[in-house]
Parts: C-alpha cells; structure tokens; sequence
C-alpha cells in the first residue's frame, strides 16, 4: 500500500475534525524523526494508521480484538484499543518486518517499558500536534526537540495528571512506561 492509499482509508475512517489531527501527527513525527534520526518515511505510515481504529463502533473493537492478540491488560481500558487494532492493520498492509513501527502504532496511548525511538516519537507526536492545546504542551515541545526521554516522561506526567484529576483508572503499563522514562532521565541516559 502506497502512502497515498493509506491517507486515503483514514480520511475515510475519521471525523474531519480528527483527520485533522492525524495530519498534525504526520508532520511532527516526520519533524521528530529527523530531528532525532529515524526513519521520517515510516513514521509518516506510522503516524497515518495510528488512529485508523479510533471511532469504531464498540462492536466493532470488540470483535477486531477477538481476532488477534491484544497486550495484557488492555481490554479493561477499551479506548486502548485502537492501538492494538491499528497495530494489527498495519501488518496486514505492510507485512511483519516492519515490527518497530508496529509497536510503536501498538503502545502509541500507553507507553510502555524500554521505548525504542520510533515509539517515542510516535507517542510524543499524539500528544504535541499543533491543534493539541493544554497546560503545558509548548515546554513539552520544547523538551522534544532537545530530548525524546526526557520529553515524554513530561507527557507521561501530564496524562497521568489529568486521568488523576478526572478521577479515571490509570493504566498500569503507562505507570511502568513514565517510571522507566524518569529513570533514564536521571540515570543520564536520555537523548
Ligand atoms: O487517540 P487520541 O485521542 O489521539 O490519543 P490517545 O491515543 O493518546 O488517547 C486516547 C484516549 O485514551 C484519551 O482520551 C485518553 C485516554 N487514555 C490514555 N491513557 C489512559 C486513558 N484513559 C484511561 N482511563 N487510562 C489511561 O491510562
Ligand atoms: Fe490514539
Ligand atoms: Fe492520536
């Protein structure tokens, strides 16, 4: 599948509003990638599917999920799902060798333990596009240009602060994922 098609089943897939979104993910990650030396063409693909999943219908997560090898866990948070199930079309369309960019669209809502690049920059593009707007995000993206760890740890942070806030349940990964990331910030093995 070329980009082009792949552009084309997301317009198809989401909202306007949230297509939006997704073309803000593209540019940042492909931004970030460059900055930081990945690959920009396959966080581009990365970015354009991650949210492929993102306005099924919950029958239609449900029955994706059956089909296919869901992380520990995840189902008690059926939002993060769409990670999983975008995860799953994306090695559908561009076969298994593609397993960094895979996991990176897999744990793009949660993080996880020992991020590669690729998934840094995959969750860190989610959450400083230029239409997301909340306390915080421009020091966030300052901290991406200069470090990765160090700025999703921050990112971590400002999610768990808002789950706190509105009283929801905290995935346990993302708990892991933030811990590990501050670790590695101030263990000095960041960037
Ligand atoms: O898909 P997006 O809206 O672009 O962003 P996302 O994939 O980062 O997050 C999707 C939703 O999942 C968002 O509304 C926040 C929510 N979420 C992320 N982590 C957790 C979570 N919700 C709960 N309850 N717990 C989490 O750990
Ligand atoms: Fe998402
Ligand atoms: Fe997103």
């Amino acid at each position: 599948m070329t980009e082009q098609e792949l552009q084309e089943r997301v317009a198809a897939a989401l909202s306007s509003e949230r297509f939006r979104h997704v073309e803000g993910v593209v540019a940042t990650a492909a931004e970030l990638a460059a900055r930081h030396g990945a690959s920009v063409q396959w966080a581009r693909l990365g970015a354009w599917i991650h949210d492929i999943a993102r306005e099924w219908t919950p029958e239609q997560v449900q029955q994706a999920a059956e089909q296919m090898e869901i992380p520990s866990g995840f189902a008690v948070i059926p939002v993060l799902l769409h990670g999983p199930i975008a995860a799953s079309l994306f090695r559908r369309w561009f076969g298994p060798d593609h397993v960094d960019v895979e996991n990176a669209i897999r744990y793009h809502t949660t993080g996880r333990v020992g991020m590669s690049k690729m998934e840094m920059i995959l969750c860190l593009a989610d959450a400083i596009e230029p239409n997301r707007d909340y306390p915080g995000v421009d020091e966030i993206r300052k901290w991406a240009h200069q470090d990765l760890v160090r700025a999703l740890a921050e990112s971590l942070d400002s999610t768990m602060r808002y789950l706190l806030d509105r009283h929801q349940p905290i995935f346990p990964l993302t708990v892991m994922a933030r811990n590990d990331l501050w670790e590695r910030v101030q263990s000095g093995s960041s960037r």
